[in-house]
């Protein structure tokens, strides 16, 4: 018995194989089931018999004139009906046809006279429905074909799952001894389309593939006030998770031993406030980071447009994320490669000022080439900064304690700054990230580099 015109598609994946050897098979039964990239299309024997040898298996490829199995025709059965039992030559003539697969139980041969057609018809007919009213393949999980066949439903129920696409191994069975009904597919469907209703985010690009989060009714559990989100939460959510979804992160951690840096910045605190400076530790990682960029420029870089060349720039221009009433922002120190430990944090104290008062001007958040998100001064002790793209590389700074560092033979006690350095991992390989953060550690630990 050999695959049938199925209209014109070659090399179609055999996703299901719904017979055995030794199995008795009436006419019409399905026999596997194909897929090709519009439809799938089960293959109906075309006479009863008792199935010799299957030849094919899931996941083998086949084009019309494909061997399926080999059939001992029914007795009762004419053998002039019969040509296309392991018999190439006259399988044309008795070959099944592919019959659509939301159309109904499969035509007879008599009612499909014209089998060429018939298969194109699955694909079309399949097609715009499932773009229509379910979600489209591509924006579901894929169907795990192994736990598919292997799932405990009866052929007119696996028949039943293929036309609307339902994933049969996912599907819990409520009938007798756990079968899967024709009801428990139809709920999964249900379901399906529950959630291809829901809108995609904001910031989902056009056709994205993305599988949806739930919507939740949160009334119906208690209390609940809706409140909408800044304009500023709005924006950096999309570019947020635009970053997440565009550029693979990895975050290498460290800890930088600020012992000294704490030593000298207690030391210079009074003189720093009598110019009308807060010197925070963050002026000494702005300082050291710039030193690490010079080290590391690729750091510094950002992929161009077409994602092929990596633009060195040769400013330095730190971004540091301000946490406001409205939202998160990220001023930009200008040319800070230029500045004084002082006028750093200078920078910093007035920017966070207008980032809080909401008198940040546009061009004070422009060109940044690498940022950092300080939550040191509230706590924690590490974190994944997300990467402000188009830029390659983010500094996170959790709160320094007091650890024991085992040193000549004795443990000590040391101020350790926790850092994490997210990355692009398409631009920037582990082991430089972690050249990075270490030159970046001990440049914070050598403070007099820094002054
Ligand atoms: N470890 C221990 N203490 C720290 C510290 C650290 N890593 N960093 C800051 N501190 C201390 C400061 O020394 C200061 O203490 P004193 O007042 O006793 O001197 C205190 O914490 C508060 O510092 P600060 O936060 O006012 O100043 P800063 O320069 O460290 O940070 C700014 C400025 C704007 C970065 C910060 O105010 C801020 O907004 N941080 C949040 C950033 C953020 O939201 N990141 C997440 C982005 S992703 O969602």
């Amino acid at each position: 018995m050999l695959v049938p015109d199925i209209g014109g598609f070659k090399d179609v994946d055999v996703i299901d194989v719904l017979v055995k050897d030794g199995q008795q098979i009436e006419k019409e039964a399905p026999l596997i089931t194909l897929e090709t990239e519009k439809a799938a299309m089960d293959v109906p024997a075309p006479a009863a018999g008792k199935i010799t040898q299957v030849k094919l298996k899931t996941g083998d490829k086949v084009s019309e004139g494909s061997l399926i199995l080999m059939l001992e025709p029914a007795a009762a059965s004419p053998p002039a009906a019969k040509p296309d039992v392991a018999a190439p030559g006259g399988a044309r003539n008795a070959a099944p046809t592919a019959p659509p697969r939301n159309n109904g139980p499969a035509p007879s041969a008599a009612a499909s006279p014209r089998p060429a057609e018939a298969a194109p018809r699955a694909a079309a007919d399949v097609a715009p429905r499932a773009a229509a009213d379910v979600t489209p393949r591509a924006a579901r999980p894929p169907i795990d074909e192994q736990a598919f066949s292997k799932a405990h439903a009866s052929p007119s129920v696996r028949k039943f799952a293929r036309e609307l696409g339902a994933d049969l191994g996912s599907i819990k069975g409520t009938g007798v001894k756990g079968r899967i009904t024709q009801d428990d597919v139809k709920a999964q469907v249900k379901a399906l389309l529950a959630s291809a209703r829901v809108a995609p985010p904001p910031s989902a690009a056009p056709g994205s593939a993305l599988p949806k989060v739930p919507v939740v009714d949160f009334a119906q559990f208690g209390e609940v006030e809706v409140k909408p989100l800044s304009r500023i939460q709005k924006i950096s959510g999309a570019r947020l998770q635009a970053s997440w979804i565009n550029l693979p992160h990895v975050t290498q951690h460290e800890d930088a031993d600020i012992t000294e840096l704490e030593d000298a910045r207690a030391a210079l605190k009074s003189k720093a406030s009598r110019e009308g400076v807060k010197l925070t530790p963050l002026a000494f990682i702005v300082k050291a980071c710039i030193l690490s960029l010079q080290e590391y420029p690729r750091f510094n870089a950002s992929l161009d447009a077409s994602g092929e060349n990596l633009v060195y720039k040769k400013y330095f221009n730190i971004g540091f994320a301000a946490d406001t009433p409205n939202g998160l922002v990220v001023p930009v120190i200008s040319n800070a490669d230029r500045l004084s430990l002082y006028d750093i944090a200078r920078a910093l104290a007035v920017l966070s000022e207008k980032a809080r008062t909401g008198k940040l001007k546009a061009a004070e958040m422009h060109g940044g080439t690498f940022t950092i998100s300080s939550l040191g001064g509230i706590g924690g002790t590490s974190f994944t900064p997300i990467i402000n793209a188009p830029e390659v590389a983010i500094l996170g700074v959790s709160r320094s304690a007091q650890k024991p560092v085992y040193e000549r033979g004795a443990f000590v006690p040391r101020l350790m700054l926790p850092l994490s350095l997210s990355y692009d991992h398409r631009v920037i390989d582990g082991a430089d990230a972690a050249r990075f953060v270490v030159f970046l550690a001990k440049t914070l630990s050598d403070v007099k580099a820094l002054l």
